[in-house]
């Protein structure tokens, strides 16, 4: 997979992007399959969603996909797989021989890496089975009731790469102390032969850093060094300076590109570098119309733009592990990101099942390797909107959190709750995250700061919650794009626009609790094909984002930039008092009076209604000059 910098200076990567051959099996059961004996009849674009293309369009089963690999001479080969969606199974084909059943993998949205078995050089069919079915036994991650549709296929590329007899498995560097710019370089290796002892070289920007010969008492395990970089940039949202660290050690290399960053909780604050956020943005999903869950680099360069124009510098990536291409312009664009595992309404039924806690566990481990170096995440996230007031649940929500914090203990945890009134694990979290429809499911745009206060209030009355920082990870209304409606009523951009301007004037003017909200959401996609749910979602589609799925700006996008702008400047909703105008929403007809925030300035006047110049009146204006 392609990134904003070249992740290996001499290991030898082939990029396996492009068209593979296809053939869509429909309703089959894997374990039956036989890969030499299947017809490859068609073509599907890696990375790429087969189900987002008009032939497979709606379509569950198995499918095959087959790439030919050239492997020129003998030695370790790694495949790294960006993203199955949702069960992959992947065999080698030598020309002649028996295919060879490399791995299987369970969950999309994560990176994986399986090795070529120690094969003689020649030539070689690499085949991947993926499963687009919802099928809780053999994948418990994607579950019909979510409410975003599982798209299916080799979603985020694939690499083949060239290791030596040593070579480094993962590279993690973590700020240990952003003032004097110190670094813990973690450094993971294996070996097939051993050596006694090798050299480890660390650069960044080209300059080196640490050269040293270091001793491998075994095949495999972890080499970790301290570094400093004096005078090196740090990396905030206003500006997010990144460093290119190299580390070889023997043969083989990995580069990473940093922030010196240390994110931590304070109180009712969120520091960045001992500095208080305040975080404004969107949840975004990673789906669209024509991609399905892939995601080319032309959406992500128009997503940033996009998120970078209404002054958003947070994003929650609902509801599993974001796109490292994603993170890679975040990293650059000063956006903060909450990176979240699979998860979606969850009971205690999957919380005590073995096979689904297995399965966090796995994609936690993944998710974590894939996302640790990036200096835009800032939290991670888990089990969205799960049974968290179930006592049967705190087990399964303990063993998870434990996992991430082993991970990873330099970064805070969340979870989003919709159980505020009887949650029992926000013991085990950073920070409190709330997901509340006021305005939308239940209640009117008036009654919103109210029912917002209500729980909020609840919230802080808890000993777990009241001296911790709080997000507002979801609240929102739907708008069909291009329905505007003189009632402003709800699924109108209007009715949308006057909920976002309630909202954020209520959170970051009135009230000033929150340290952070994310909207529900940046971008319009389609919803899970589920009847009951579907009689919700109009046309298929959630539509609560800011934008349609093509990326076109609904009424409430600009409702948003222009208060976000003005939080922003006015130094964020927890310190100053800003004084937000009032945005170039439509005359609001949906008695936003009464209980919403006062305007903190007078709406400008607006501008006299012109009466109709109609051609008699101006004959008559002309006859009395
Ligand atoms: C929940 C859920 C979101 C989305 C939202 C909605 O909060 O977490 O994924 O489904 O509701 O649009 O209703």
């Amino acid at each position: 997979m392609l990134r904003r910098f070249v992740p290996h200076g001499s290991r030898r990567v082939q990029d396996l992007a492009g068209v593979w051959d296809f053939a869509f099996l429909g309703a089959v059961d894997p374990e039956k399959v036989q890969p030499d004996k299947i017809v490859f009849d068609d073509r599907m674009a890696v990375p790429g969603c087969f189900d987002a293309t008009p032939r497979y369009a709606g379509q569950r089963g198995v499918a095959a996909y087959r790439v030919p690999l050239h492997l020129a001479e003998m030695g370790r080969h790694r495949l790294y797989l960006g993203g199955v969606h949702h069960w992959g199974r992947v065999f080698l084909l030598p020309e002649t021989g028996k295919p060879q059943h490399l791995t299987d993998h369970v969950g999309g949205f994560t990176r994986f890496a399986v090795d070529l078995p120690a094969v003689k050089p020649g030539n070689y069919d690499l085949i991947v089975l993926v499963d687009n079915t919802i099928d809780y036994d053999r994948c418990p991650l994607h579950l019909v009731y979510f409410d975003w549709y599982h798209y299916g296929g080799i979603a985020r590329g694939a690499e083949l790469h060239r290791l030596g007899d040593l070579w480094i498995d993962q590279l993690a560097i973590t700020t240990t102390d952003y003032k004097s710019r110190t670094l813990k370089v973690r450094v993971q290796y294996a070996s097939d032969a051993t050596p006694d002892v090798a050299p480890l070289t660390i650069t960044c920007q080209g300059q080196p850093v640490l050269s040293e010969m270091v001793s491998l008492r075994a095949a495999s395990g972890v080499i970790e060094r301290e570094i400093t970089l004096p005078g090196a940039g740090l990396w905030s949202c206003e500006e997010p300076t990144l460093h290119q660290v190299r580390v070889q050690l023997g043969y083989d290399d990995m580069i990473e590109r940093v922030g010196i960053r240390q994110v931590r909780v304070e109180g009712r604050s969120i520091l960045l570098n001992d500095q208080p956020l305040t975080l404004l943005g969107f949840n975004r999903h990673e789906s669209t119309a024509q991609f399905g869950h892939s995601q080319p680099w032309q959406l992500l360069v128009n997503d940033v733009q996009q998120l970078k124009d209404m002054n958003v510098n947070f994003i929650r990536g609902s509801h599993y592990p974001q796109d490292p291409r994603f993170l890679d312009l975040c990293d650059e664009a000063g956006i903060c990101v909450w990176v979240e595992s699979i998860g979606w309404q969850h009971n205690a039924e999957h919380l005590q099942d073995e096979r689904f806690i297995s399965a966090q566990l796995n994609l936690i481990g993944e998710m974590v390797a894939q996302s640790t170096n990036h200096a835009s995440v800032i939290m991670w996230g888990l089990l969205n909107e799960s049974h968290s007031e179930d006592r049967a649940c705190r087990k399964g929500y303990k063993t998870l959190i434990q996992r991430i914090r082993k991970l990873d203990s330099s970064r805070p945890v969340t979870y989003a709750c919709n159980h505020p009134w009887d949650d029992r694990c926000l013991d085990l979290i950073d920070i409190v995250s709330l997901n509340t429809y006021p305005g939308w499911y239940w209640g009117s745009i008036p009654t919103m700061p109210e029912e917002l206060d209500k729980v909020v209030d609840h919230l802080d009355s808890q000993a777990a919650c009241r001296d911790k920082p709080l997000i507002v990870s979801e609240i929102g209304a739907e708008a069909l794009y291009g329905f505007r409606d003189w009632n402003h009523e709800r699924w109108s951009e209007e009715y949308q626009a006057a909920l976002h301007e309630a909202t954020i004037r209520h959170l970051f003017v009135t009230r000033k609790r929150a340290i952070g909200l994310t909207l529900w959401l940046y971008n319009d996609f389609r919803a899970a094909n589920d009847t009951k749910k579907h009689l919700g979602r109009a046309r298929g589609y959630n539509n609560k984002g800011v934008v349609d799925e093509y990326r076109r700006p609904k009424l409430a996008y600009h409702t948003v930039k222009a208060l976000y702008g003005q939080v922003q400047a006015a130094g964020g909703g927890t310190e100053g008092t800003p004084q937000v105008a009032s945005t170039p929403s439509p005359p609001s007809t949906t008695k936003t009076k009464g209980r919403v925030a006062k305007k903190s300035v007078a709406k400008p006047a607006r501008p006299a209604a012109k009466k109709p110049a109609t051609k008699r009146a101006a004959a008559a204006k002309k006859r009395t000059k």
